[in-house]
């Protein structure tokens, strides 16, 4: 699958029909114009959708500067080709491990460091806050990478509306533990629940987004249904899935990929070519589906608007 080359193979062989006519539409939406769509109706309307005809046909159509314009990764990709630990450590495993896995009803924490404090249904947490497409690349520790259209919310709102404290210097983010549902977390790979975590301003850039969907519909369980952080300038790893509290600190959060290995993932983890992971290059990637490696961007391509974020950073230590 790594090594597949997209054009020997029909659209219609790699997706279903009705992803394939809404991926077709969103093209045409996005192509040329990078424009995005924005729902603006509730939740339940958007959960709702199961193809983009309805997202499609909602009223306001925003330009979306942060919308990338490179050729998608295709569905079937994006929603087999997963790393979801919680269910299996094998790529293809997610796709079918977390089929039953229940995202609803769906309970958020916001707390810590926030003048107010709540707890939300998934719902009344989505529902004030407007709903975007925004087309990102998502370059994983591993050295691959996609191209993913997800729908998503600004995370530095759903901050301001919690009103942080003067005290709030990171956000901690956590996924589900229920190892019940989650036969991954009965094997001790990771310190379980995954914990990730960002820098207070890192977290309230506009590129930072909570994602509920991909390709025009509901999020599939595989990527982190029904919510996850995408930080596209990061390595994948940071943008931790099916989180159900968001906590804000003062003192920096303790992750579990720089636990389970701290000479290895650090808690930055921002893509740069010229800083190696100890055991593998991190100067190329492999944008699954091609067929050649490809050179790896500082920042992933998002230096114009995070490099500020880092300047006079030593980037080779806080890696
Ligand atoms: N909770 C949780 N979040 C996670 C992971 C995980 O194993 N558990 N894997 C991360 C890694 S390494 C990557 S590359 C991305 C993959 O997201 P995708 O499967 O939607 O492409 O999710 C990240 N978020
Ligand atoms: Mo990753």
């Amino acid at each position: 699958m790594l090594i597949r080359r997209p054009n020997t193979i029909k659209p219609s062989e790699i997706t279903d029909e009705a992803v394939y006519n809404s991926r077709r539409q969103f093209i045409a939406v996005t192509a040329k114009t990078a424009v995005a769509a924005v729902v603006t109706g509730t939740m339940s309307s958007v959960l709702g959708l199961q193809n983009a005809q309805a997202a499609l046909s909602l009223p306001n159509i925003t330009k979306s500067k942060y919308t990338v314009e490179e050729e998608q990764t295709s569905f079937k990709d994006v929603t087999r080709y997963n790393n979801f630990y919680e269910f299996s450590t094998d790529k293809e495993g997610p796709a079918t491990l977390a089929k039953n896995f229940k995202t609803d009803p769906w309970t958020l924490r916001i707390d810590g460091e926030v003048n107010k404090p709540a707890t939300y249904q998934l719902e009344d947490f989505i529902k004030p806050h407007v709903l975007e497409e925004r087309i990102y690349r998502l370059r994983c520790v591993e050295a691959w990478s996609m191209v993913i259209p997800w729908l998503g919310i600004s995370l530095g709102d759903v901050i301001k509306r919690v009103e942080p404290t003067s005290k709030a210097k990171f956000v901690e983010f956590t996924t589900l533990h229920d190892p019940v549902q989650m036969p991954g977390q009965k094997r001790s790979v990771l310190d379980w629940p995954y914990v990730e975590g960002l820098r207070i301003d890192e977290a309230m850039h506009p590129l930072s987004i909570l994602a509920v969907g991909l390709y025009g519909q509901v999020l599939p369980n595989q990527n982190g249904a029904p919510i996850r952080l995408v930080v596209p300038w990061k390595y994948g790893f940071k943008s931790i899935k099916s989180i159900v509290r968001i906590r804000l600190t003062e003192h920096q959060p303790k992750t579990t990929w720089a636990l389970s290995g701290p000479g290895e993932y650090g808690f930055y983890a921002n893509v740069n070519p010229n800083v190696d992971h100890p055991r593998w290059s991190q100067a190329r990637e492999r944008r699954i589906g091609d067929f050649f490696k490809r050179k790896t961007q500082m920042y992933n391509g998002y230096a114009d608007e995070v490099a500020p974020l880092y300047a006079g950073m030593d980037l080779k230590r806080f890696y």
